[in-house]
């Protein structure tokens, strides 16, 4: 039997982070469509995530990416979240997008290189002492194109050099969050690849050093639940990355491309704790909104993350443990499709009216005339985007 209050609970509870850079324009590498009425500023970005946050009430905090979301003062940065209802969350570390790092930031064979983006990492920490972020995320774009370009194993001893010096820096309530990625930009090899090399690193580190699964960085066919359930038994899964992907790394909006991949992942998680009170998973998500408009499109994906979330909560465990002690395969096989193919919109609509919100959140957001607003309103300037 399923505890519908329980169940309520558990999804008034969950935070889901925004990423500053969903709020700016993005691209491919052939193309960045502009849209009127995006944010100018980082604060700006901060009024439209405030908006995502009072339509589903569940996104509270924002990631910042450095130096994307550069500014003076990030006690005050921290100030102006928090009067919009807001915080800010995890510092995510740019080490990619500066012409020495060609070869690799703290991979590099050359040590000024890798002194400059230990350097940095190290600047973020400084930032996460001033917004009171937990989460340090690092991705390193950091590989190798042909075989032979250089020694694949020294890298891995560069890596590790530079995130001692960074874990050691972490404060007592700090943690870093280790993403792997396997290909793009280096298209021969990558530093941190997959999750056994991210682990790998996790473990040496100590228990603040914890493994991000990016759901868009895997081989096509990979069974993420797998990797979930395993990094959370072994108490390494610091935080999620949410997104979609139907080729590679295409930062789909989460719960687009495959719905069902994202129900077994949250059935993982919940198997694993992670929806219980005081779990300490980050469930971020890492988007661009490249053709969509951005907010509803943010709104949407806040939404997927809590579908597939009640629905994974839906699954009623006592038959499904009771199916697979009898090796009832097709029977333990409907436990987990029943609580697939229900429809837990009208249950979240519930619970948002509970809250105070409107139960459709995308709706609300179009009838506000917030859109028409931001529109009229940020005119000239610079609009914000990936990579600026
Ligand atoms: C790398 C990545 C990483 C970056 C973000 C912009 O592909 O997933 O998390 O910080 O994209
Ligand atoms: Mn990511
Ligand atoms: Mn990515």
């Amino acid at each position: 039997m399923t505890d519908h209050a329980a169940v309520k609970a558990a999804l008034t509870r969950q935070a889901i982070e925004t990423p500053s850079w969903a709020y700016g324009n993005s691209g491919t590498r052939f193309k960045v469509f502009a849209q009127p009425g995006v944010p100018r500023t980082t604060r700006e970005k901060l009024d439209d995530a405030a908006t995502v946050h009072q339509l589903t009430g569940a996104a509270p905090t924002v990631a910042l990416h450095i130096p994307w979301d550069k500014v003076d003062d990030y006690t005050a940065l921290a100030k102006y979240a928090e009067e919009r209802g807001l915080r800010l969350g995890a510092i995510n570390a740019n080490v990619f997008q500066d012409d020495d790092y060609k070869l690799g930031s703290v991979t590099n064979p050359d040590p000024g290189v890798r002194r400059k983006a230990l350097a940095h990492l190290l600047d973020c920490v400084d930032i996460m002492d001033a917004t009171g972020s937990r989460d340090l995320k690092l991705w390193f774009s950091d590989g190798t194109n042909y075989p032979g370009q250089d020694d694949i194993r020294a890298r891995q001893d560069r890596l590790a050099e530079a995130l001692h010096a960074v874990y050691d820096r972490l404060g007592d309530d700090q943690r870093m969050v280790l993403e792997y990625k396997l290909f793009e930009p280096a298209f021969y090899t990558t530093d941190v690849p997959d999750w056994g090399t991210s682990y790998a690193h996790c473990l040496k580190l100590g228990d603040k050093a914890r493994v991000c699964v990016d759901t868009g960085h895997h081989a096509p066919g990979t069974n993420i639940e797998f990797i979930v359930a395993f990094l959370l038994r072994e108490n390494r899964l610091g935080a999620f990355d949410f997104n979609s992907r139907f080729y590679a790394d295409d930062d789909l909006m989460v719960g687009a491309a495959d719905p069902f991949q994202l129900f077994r992942i949250m059935y993982e998680v919940r198997r694993g704790g992670g929806f219980d009170d005081g779990s300490d998973i980050a469930f971020m998500l890492d988007q661009c909104h490249n053709i969509e408009a951005k907010i509803p499109a943010i709104i949407r994906s806040v939404m997927n993350v809590q579908e597939a979330t009640a629905k994974a909560l839906l699954v009623d465990r006592d038959a499904l443990a009771a199916a697979q002690r009898s090796g009832d395969v097709l029977e333990a096989n409907a436990v987990l499709m029943d609580a697939y193919n229900t429809d837990v919109r009208p249950l979240l609509a519930e619970v948002r009216e509970e809250q105070g919100i409107a139960p459709d959140p995308v709706a609300a957001y179009r009838a506000s005339g917030r859109q028409e607003r931001i529109v009229a309103e940020r005119v000239g300037g610079e609009q914000a985007g990936w990579g600026a």
